[in-house]
């Protein structure tokens, strides 16, 4: 079904950044459609094949993920290795599960994030955070009512979603009935890369498989208590039909933030208007005189609860900052711990 580069979203921004990595050209290029824990799964426009990538980028967040344009070694299915991963031009990152304090780079090269709410459970809280996650990855949020053939009253829903993700584009999708599959269709336009989050059971893969048109990914029925079950496990990108690629991701069972609080003040454009307001310009809009966002709050035109995920947020982050001021400052020490052994072996001999 794919037929050369450009229909795996290559355009000639790509030609520059291939030329910077590989100046004589001797590598050539393809697109990871599969991250695998050994091998990844790539089309070079012409083939998919599995391949692996060289030791030295085993490490951290150069390990190829969905998405990603690598460039190959090697002229045969065989003996492909992948040599470099091209630079992102947007990366879709979350702090990894549990409690370490590193980052996971969910997905390469996502031009737009199509965020999912289950019309049977609309979680606005969950929907802040994907938002901001999304603003930080450099890519276009677009929030999705899922299921929308089960809301009796979708205009409304989509007014709340609007609320809540302001300055990003809100449609409602039901892939029983159809409705709205167009204006997803429309988001790839141009060959864009499409990429579809939220919570399991959302509908994701049921989506990006009426979207293909084909069976290709599996789903399951949500439990009676209206809980996804996992269902899909990895990250697979996809070529439609009418140009462009969708990459269906596993349910996150938690949206841990990883940025800074630039994303927030994207994600929360409505409060951040108030806060230039304010008398101080250090307000934390909790009891200060003159606060424009308290008086806004007051006036019905914020929401209390938005304000006060919104406070939450900027607090995880800033927790998430002095956590990796930590941790950078015990690696730094080990490093030295390190040098300073292998110095002293070096001169007792
Ligand atoms: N009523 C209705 N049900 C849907 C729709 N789309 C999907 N479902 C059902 O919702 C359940 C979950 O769908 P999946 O596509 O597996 O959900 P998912 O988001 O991929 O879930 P994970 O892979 O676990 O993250 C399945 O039983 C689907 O048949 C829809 O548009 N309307
Ligand atoms: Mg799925
Ligand atoms: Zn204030």
């Amino acid at each position: 079904m794919v037929h050369g580069l450009p229909a795996l979203g290559w355009d000639p921004l790509w030609d520059g950044a291939r030329l910077d990595a590989d100046p004589s050209l001797s590598l050539r290029p393809a697109r990871v459609t599969l991250q695998g824990r050994d091998a990844w799964r790539v089309h070079d426009g012409d083939v998919e094949l599995v391949v692996g990538v060289r030791g030295r980028l085993r490490t951290g967040s150069t390990l190829p993920v969905a998405g990603d344009w690598v460039l190959l070694a090697g002229s045969s299915a065989d003996d492909s290795v992948v040599e470099s991963v091209l630079p992102r031009r947007t990366a879709l990152v979350r702090k990894a599960a549990g409690n370490r304090t590193e980052e996971q780079v969910v997905a390469a090269n996502v031009d737009v994030v199509l965020v999912c709410v289950p019309a049977h459970s609309v979680n606005p809280r969950r929907l802040e955070r994907e938002i901001t996650l999304v603003w930080e990855s450099g890519a276009r949020p677009v929030v999705a009512l899922t299921k929308s053939d089960l809301d009796d009253e979708p205009a409304e829903t989509l007014d709340g979603l609007r609320a809540i993700a302001v300055g990003a584009e809100v449609i409602a999708v039901s892939s029983y009935d159809g409705d709205g599959l167009d204006d997803v269709r429309r988001l790839a336009d141009g060959g864009a890369t499409l990429a579809v989050i939220g919570p399991s059971g959302a509908g994701k893969s049921t989506l990006v498989n009426a979207l293909v048109g084909e069976h290709i990914l599996a789903t399951t029925a949500v439990r009676d208590d209206h809980r996804g079950v996992h269902t899909t496990s990895a990250r697979h990108l996809v070529p439609l039909p009418g140009g462009g690629l969708v990459l269906d991701t596993p349910g996150m069972r938690e949206v841990a933030l990883w940025g800074d609080e630039e994303s927030l003040d994207e994600a929360f454009g409505d409060v951040e208007a108030f806060a230039s307001d304010c008398r101080f310009a250090d307000c934390e809009h909790r009891t200060e005189p003159g606060c424009a966002v308290l008086a806004a709050v007051d006036a019905g035109l914020v929401d209390e609860e938005r304000l006060a995920s919104w406070r939450k947020l900027q607090r995880e982050l800033a927790y998430l900052a002095r956590k990796q001021d930590v941790r950078l400052a015990i690696e730094e020490r080990k490093r030295w711990a390190r040098l300073s052994k292998a110095h002293r072996g070096a001169i007792r001999p």
